[in-house]
């Protein structure tokens, strides 16, 4: 009896032994074994995310925009996210705005369906958007759902998402029980209370997320493959997430509420995946933050602790392009990891939140990806994170990159949002983040430069800006001269010019003025003749489009709203010939280094009567056949052209294309 309860005791301690290391240190999910022991960790080395396409090593902000940055995002996209899915417009199908209190603070609340695409049966999301009513214009918040908008918040009239949904139950339907039910994930209130807006949709909406999802994902009506042999470079769920997010930015971007400097995009878990990989996309997300992302997302892939590629893509081979799987059990082969995706944020802020719990997630490995992403801040002269030492459960630290590691659970929680919100707080305030212009890239500028533009086009004619500097008005010399350099012959009466056709559309004239960027508004009215052709050619180069479009249904890029050539307006803004219109146009121009390579492109934003038509067209090089300088050159043309080559400053041309379009209140307002 004695031996045999030995025995027992022994065997017993033995089991437990066993059981307790397994339990402790693995667990087997299909064939691959998962680490939670540190001391298991093997060694490995992190990809440099300083190194350039031809592995030199970036030594400043310019080598790393140009040539560093776009090499290690395309990595990115190659082995782990799949190429990015290029945009498509977004059009607003309904806007239902309503005032309502959310504690002490009154809020608009919008509710937009956005279909993604001009086609007829294009896709649709519902977006649900909360702004503080006090704040002229609202930074915002951004993140997808997991179980639609119905759920997120605890309004009872929100429709429910009829998409498909994650349910434990096999069902997949969202019904009437799940109101309010994830609330707690998005605190209206409390943000609201804090200054700032939130806004939600549903993943769903983009693809569902199961392994078939692909096929009733919108990745079919954007003219991806979704049948068999799909590329191993091609997105999966977490690009089309990140897709649809941008798409979501598209539209607040429009918004007279939302600041459209100050827009962050947020995400929890899988969804965290999806916010890093937009806020790696797209510049235009103000900030970044990944809540519990774990594999895939901020934690890095050469640590074996946690979740691992083995296991996330046989379990979720719909996530990321496929070609990420060949890396299970070689994570050390991936040319990249995930540290170079914390560093696509640079120079912008970035978080990262762990929970202790949260092992699945490997918090320590999100830490260290946020360490080894810190020294492309650096190149912009800033502090990354600025520590190498995890910091305490429950304390925030860092600098341009915020980290904490909250005890409890893999969840999204009261704590996180605070520190978000406090993080915002700092990071984002207009006169520090934006205050200098030199640390943030080119590009990024422009789209912070654009983002600012929203004409006000009610009334007509309209009043020009003191710093305005009028070309065509009442009571003023129109500042324009012949292609030849001589006076116009366009007829000038009570402030408004009409073009004087010529047999060769040659008699276009030209600004006395130049500039390099600015904001351009030109007042116009069509005439029957000639389809009432005439643009206003910038710089000579870049042409917005004046036609008789009205009422016409498959627009162009020769209809009215056009960057001629380039891109098709957003919408049919075009008025009836006869009527006055209006384009207000920002125009950034394109910057070209000493051997002509392009630094960065040119853009554009412009809105035609009271219509956003253009939201960030960019171009190098004019693509219309039609330019000043090649068709009707004159001497005097050709030294408006050099000196464009020179200082990069050229005039704004009106067009004659054998049509007496009219046009009054022409001024031009300088960026640069
Ligand atoms: C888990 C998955 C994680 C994480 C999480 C979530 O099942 O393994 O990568 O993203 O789901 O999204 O909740």
């Amino acid at each position: 009896m004695k031996k045999n309860y030995v025995f027992f005791t022994q065997r017993t301690l033995i089991y437990a032994f066993v059981l307790t290391f397994i339990l402790k240190t693995s667990l087997s999910l299909g064939q691959s074994t998962v680490n939670y022991d540190e001391s298991a960790v093997r060694n490995y080395s992190l990809p440099n995310v300083l190194l350039g396409p031809n592995t030199e090593q970036t030594l400043c902000r310019s080598d790393w925009e140009k040539n560093t940055r776009p090499y290690q995002l395309k990595l990115l996209e190659k082995f782990v996210y799949g190429c990015r899915i290029p945009p498509v417009e977004v059009a607003v199908l309904s806007e239902k705005r309503i005032e309502k209190k959310y504690g002490d603070t009154t809020a608009v609340r919008i509710q937009a369906t956005l279909q993604m695409g001009t086609a007829k049966n294009a896709p649709t999301t519902d977006v649900l958007l909360y702004v503080p009513k006090s704040k002229k214009r609202a930074p915002v918040f951004l993140k997808l759902n997991f179980l639609g908008n119905q759920a997120e918040v605890t309004d009872e009239d929100i429709a429910i998402t009829t998409n498909w949904i994650i349910s434990k139950d096999g069902n997949n339907h969202a019904t009437e029980a799940s109101r309010g039910t994830k609330a707690y994930r998005f605190p209206v209130q409390f943000m609201l209370g804090r200054g700032y807006g939130l806004a939600t949709a549903h993943c769903g909406d983009f693809f569902p997320d199961h392994k078939d999802g692909r096929a009733t994902s919108i990745l079919g009506s954007l003219g991806r493959p979704i049948g068999q042999n799909i590329p191993d470079d091609e997105s999966g769920a977490i690009g089309t997430w990140a897709w649809g997010l941008s798409r979501i930015l598209d539209w607040l971007l429009t918004l007279p509420e939302v600041d459209p400097n100050r827009i962050i995009v947020v995400g929890h878990s899988r969804l965290g995946k999806a916010a890093l990989w937009a806020g790696a996309c797209d510049q235009r997300f103000a900030m970044v933050i990944s809540n519990e992302s774990g594999c895939g997302g901020a934690a890095l892939s050469r640590r074996n602790y946690g979740e691992t590629i083995g296991v996330i893509t046989k379990r979720f081979p719909h996530w990321f392009c496929s070609k990420l799987s060949t890396f299970a059990n070689r994570e050390n082969e991936l040319p990249c990891d995930q540290h170079s995706l914390l560093a696509m944020v640079a120079p912008r802020p970035l978080y990262v939140a762990s929970a202790q719990n949260d092992r699945w997630a490997d918090p320590k490995g999100e830490f260290l990806a946020a360490v080894a992403a810190d020294p492309v801040w650096q190149l912009y002269n800033l502090l990354g994170l600025g520590t190498r030492e995890m910091p305490l459960l429950d304390a925030s630290v860092g600098e341009m990159i915020g980290y904490h590691i909250r005890s409890g659970n893999h969840d999204l929680l009261q704590f996180d949002w605070n520190q978000f919100a406090d993080f915002a707080d700092t990071k984002l305030e207009k006169d520090t983040v934006f205050k200098s212009n030199d640390h943030i890239p080119l590009d990024l500028r422009n789209n912070q430069i654009l983002n600012d533009f929203h004409p006000d086009q009610r009334v007509l004619p309209a009043h020009p800006p003191a710093d305005a500097v009028i070309l065509v008005g009442r009571d003023i010399k129109p500042k324009f001269t012949a292609m030849n350099g001589g006076p116009i012959d366009w007829a000038v009466e009570d402030g408004v010019l009409t073009a004087t056709r010529s047999a060769r559309h040659i008699n276009h004239i030209v600004s006395t003025e130049i500039f390099q960027d600015a904001d351009i508004h030109a007042e116009f009215m069509t005439s029957p003749i000639a389809h009432g052709n005439s643009g206003l050619y910038i710089h000579g180069h870049y042409e917005m489009q004046i036609y008789d479009s009205f009422g016409v249904k498959q627009i162009t890029q020769q209809d009215e709203g056009s960057l001629y050539r380039f891109k098709k307006p957003l919408v049919n803004a075009a008025r009836p010939t006869g009527d006055w219109q209006v384009y207000d146009i920002r125009f950034i121009a394109p910057r070209k280094g000493e051997d002509h390579q392009i630094l960065s492109q040119g853009i554009v934003k412009a809105w035609l009567n009271g219509k956003l038509v253009q939201n960030g067209a960019t171009f190098t090089e004019p693509r219309s056949p039609y330019i000043p300088y090649k068709h009707g050159v004159t001497a005097h043309l050709k030294q408006v052209e050099q000196t464009l080559k020179e200082t990069g400053q050229g005039p704004l041309l009106l067009q004659d294309h054998g049509s007496p379009t009219k046009f009054r209140n022409v001024w031009i307002k300088r960026l640069d």
